[in-house]
């Protein structure tokens, strides 16, 4: 999902500037390594870390810690309402394959990167419209409101899609607990901003062009919808790193960019907040963002997905994409009346 103003000053048309559906796996891995090696981007990847341009790409440096990240497993109880009899997507598969452009565009960059992140002491604020701004330390995002366990379809904008059992809490539970006012129409979320830990918030070419922190938004209905979830956790254990430790939300029925990751910031707003990926290329990139078969990407369709089970991205098996993501019992009175061709 890259932004096409991002690869400006280069000559080659960049394998990032392309969604994976639009081309075969093996021009994909081709050109990949061909402007990997154009760029001098080699440096980022461990095996090819010596005989570099150091200093300009040696961008990833000291973030690669030998210890992976310890999750340790939650205590929740299966909400009987969102289950589903889809074959969940393997948990391996679930924290190897992410976009989080902090920790760099590829989609192993998270897993590969993040592994030192540090979420403890973190803290959550929700502020702004509300009579009772609130502050959550570490603690308390596992401990505040009563953990359950959702599996919800997750449909990127590149059209693949995972099948992912989250355990986290109602969005709406929080937001009432913070009594917004009236004036309150629209909930702004923050990503951490914190360049140190973050090496896609240092250098441009590593996060994408996108412009840090990263933020995202919602109606307050949209907020409010009982779909809308924040996690804390999968597949029964706190979250990892690459997938949004220590707390991200879930909005099922939108594409994955709405879903943002290690959220440090909900504030409740007048205005409709700005949000990254339409701030990097508006006419790509809506502010509602609800997946829809019928109103495709600028430059590739979005009637199909790849679903992403046990095999590789390109052995898996495409499937129809549906309107809201399967979600429109739940959210298409949210929409009566709105043109969804306008309001992508
Ligand atoms: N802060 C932040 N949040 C983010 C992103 C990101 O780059 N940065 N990527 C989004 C995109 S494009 C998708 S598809 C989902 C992916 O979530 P997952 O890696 O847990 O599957 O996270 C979303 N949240
Ligand atoms: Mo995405």
């Amino acid at each position: 999902m890259k932004a096409k103003g991002f690869t400006k000053g280069i000559a080659q048309k960049a394998a990032w500037d392309m969604s994976e559906s639009e081309v075969t796996p093996e021009s994909v891995f081709k050109q990949r390594r061909n402007i990997i090696k154009a760029l001098g981007l080699g440096a980022a990847s461990a095996s090819l870390s010596t005989n570099v341009q150091a200093g300009l790409f040696d961008v990833f440096g000291n973030d690669k810690p030998k210890k992976a990240f310890e999750v340790s497993p939650l205590t929740f109880t299966k909400n009987q309402s969102y289950q589903t009899s889809e074959i969940l997507t393997p948990e391996n598969k679930v924290i190897s394959h992410n976009n989080f452009y902090e920790f760099g565009t590829r989609k192993t960059d998270p897993q590969d990167n993040a592994q030192g992140f540090k979420v403890n002491p973190w803290q959550l604020k929700i502020e702004g419209e509300v009579e009772k701004p609130l502050t959550l330390d570490y603690e308390d995002l596992y401990k505040l409101i009563a953990l359950e366990e959702r599996t919800y379809r997750l449909r990127c904008v590149e059209a693949w899609s995972m099948v992912i059992p989250w355990v986290g809490f109602s969005l709406a539970e929080l937001i009432k607990k913070a009594n917004p006012t009236s004036k309150a129409k629209y909930v702004a979320f923050e990503t951490l901003y914190d360049p140190e830990q973050m090496p896609g918030q240092r250098n441009r070419y590593v996060g994408g062009g996108v412009s840090y922190p990263y933020v995202e938004g919602l109606t307050l209905p949209e907020a409010m919808n009982e779909l809308s979830f924040l996690a804390v956790g999968l597949y029964g254990k706190t979250l990892p790193p690459q997938n949004g430790a220590p707390i991200r939300l879930v909005v099922p029925w939108k594409y994955g960019f709405k879903s943002i990751k290690s959220i440090v910031k909900i504030r409740l707003v007048e205005k409709m907040p700005p949000t990254s990926w339409n701030i990097l290329a508006p006419h790509e990139y809506g502010f509602y963002a609800n997946v829809n078969p019928q109103v495709d990407h600028p430059r590739w369709s979005q009637a199909s997905e790849r679903r992403i089970g046990a095999g590789g991205l390109f052995s898996a098996k495409r499937i129809p994409t549906q309107m809201y993501n399967g979600y429109g019992d739940q959210v298409a009175s949210l929409y009566k009346g709105l043109d969804l061709r306008k309001n992508f």
